[in-house]
Order: structure tokens, then sequence, then C-alpha cells
């Protein structure tokens, strides 16, 4: 008898985890993938098994040997086929069964990008320095696109075709800066929410250390410095007034 053979049904989302020696946080992780999602981990070059942990726990394994924050975000949503595609850090700093509602605003159409604003919970879950430097990088890119966002945290979710079509060219820790910006200039509606923010397990690889700190700050003074598009629109976060259009509209 024929069989008629349909193609595996894409998952209506996929949650991308960069990962990077995070074979302790892993099982956290994946055991809040909200159930129907797929978990995209990023396998940037682990030497302690995270592949192969990821793999037995039933997520979809990505190998990017390009090191850099933004080299492994880019290589999962590049590997994702969902139409909505999330971020969430591997460190179980990041709940990412919060994502339940990010995804359905994004769903509906209410949002393009949804981003969690991170309320620290206990003093070790984000050092000074960190917390210092994002809000002051929140400021520049108020300056820069107008959005009132007061975090630019790693949680977050949008549609996938879009993301791919802003062209992210950042690979290391501009990246998530990077899309926002982008994202800003295109006209998307941005919206964050707050969500707890848990001491990582293990150890950081980006703010936790002053090298990593100062990476950071060069790379997303890269990404502030990129002049705008010229075809970019006027950016909104939810709850401010919608800027009319020549159509007299709202732009997206
Ligand atoms: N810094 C860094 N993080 C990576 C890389 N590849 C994957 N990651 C993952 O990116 C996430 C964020 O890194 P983390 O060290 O927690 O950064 P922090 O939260 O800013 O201190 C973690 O899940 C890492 O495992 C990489 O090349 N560099
Ligand atoms: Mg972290």
């Amino acid at each position: 008898m024929k069989g008629v053979t349909t193609p595996p049904a894409s998952p209506p989302v996929d949650v991308v985890l960069p990962c990077l020696n995070e074979a302790e946080a892993l099982p956290w992780v994946l055991g809040r993938i909200p159930p129907g999602w797929r978990a995209v981990v990023v396998d940037n070059g682990s030497t302690d098994g995270s592949a192969e942990i990821a793999l037995a726990l039933g997520a979809h394994v990505v190998h990017e040997p390009r090191r850099g924050f933004g080299a492994a975000c880019h290589a999962g949503l590049t590997a994702a086929t969902a139409d909505i595609v999330c971020f969430c850090d591997c460190d179980a700093s990041l709940d990412p069964s919060l994502l339940v509602p990010f995804v359905r605003q994004v769903r509906e159409r209410q949002a393009d990008l949804v981003l969690g604003r991170r309320r620290p919970q206990g003093r070790s879950a984000w050092p000074a320095h960190a917390r210092a430097g994002n809000l002051a990088l929140a400021r520049l890119l108020r300056r820069r696109t107008g959005l009132r966002l007061h975090d630019l945290g790693p949680l977050r979710a949008a549609r996938r075709e879009p993301l791919l079509a802003l062209g992210l060219t950042d690979r290391r820790s501009g990246y998530p800066l990077q899309m926002v910006v982008r994202a800003a200039d295109a006209g998307w509606r941005i919206d964050e929410h707050d969500v707890p923010y848990l001491p990582r397990t293990g150890s950081s690889k980006v703010t936790g250390t002053w090298l990593g700190t100062w990476r950071a700050v060069r790379d997303m003074s890269r990404v502030l410095a990129e002049p705008a598009s010229p075809a970019s629109g006027t950016a909104r976060t939810q709850g401010q007034e919608p800027a009319p259009t020549a159509q007299g509209g709202t732009h997206r």
C-alpha cells in the first residue's frame, strides 16, 4: 500500500539556546521549554558534554564552531523553522516557560518583538557593573532610537522571517543590541515585560567578568555607531503614543 508521506510539521515555536559549557544548567532549562515547542541548543564548542546532554534530553542540537554569543544566536535563528523564534540564555538564569505570554503577544500581532526586563532575584544574580552598564546602554538606545526600554535582556520573541530580514551582522556581544536597534529602525512595535533573573548555574562568559564586560561595551558601541538605514521608521515601545504616518495610520 502506498503511504502518503507528509513532511514533518514545523514546531509552532523554536527556542534558540546559545550554549557554551552549560552541562549543569541544561536539564533545568530544557525541562522548562513549553510543551510542543522545540529547543534549539546551539553548541558553541563546549568541552563539558553539553551537546550530548542536550541531545539526550531531546533538544535539536546545532553546532557553531565560531565563538561568540551572536554567532551562536544567529546559527540558531538560521536553523530554526518555526514561524516564531524565541531566544533564552542556557545558564538557568532565565526560565524559558516565561516566554509563553511573549509568544502570545507576537502571535496575536500585538507586538513585533517582546523582551524580558531582568529583575534580579538576590544580589548575586546580576553584578553591579553589568547592571550599571545595561542602564547606560538603555539610555543610549533611547537617544539613538527613541525606544524607552529598561533592559536589553536575552529573553525575547519575534517572528522568524522578519528577524532574518533584519540582516544582523554582529556575531559577538553586540547581537542583542543590534537586533533591537535594527528592529526599531524598521518601525517594529517593541514591548518589554519584567522577568525574574536568577543567579546563573556555572560561570559567566560575558558580563560576569571584567574582560567580558569590556568586550560587550566595545561591541555595543560599534552597533550604536552604525548609521540608521535610510528607510528607517519611527520605533515605538508599547504604551507610547503611536507615531502618525503619511497615511494617517500607525507606523509599524
Ligand atoms: N559569551 C559567550 N556566551 C556564549 C557563547 N556561546 C554561547 N554562549 C552562551 O550564551 C549565554 C550567555 O552567556 P553568559 O556567560 O551567561 O553571559 P552573561 O549572562 O552576560 O554573563 C549562555 O547560555 C552561554 O552558554 C560565546 O561564544 N560566548
Ligand atoms: Mg548569563
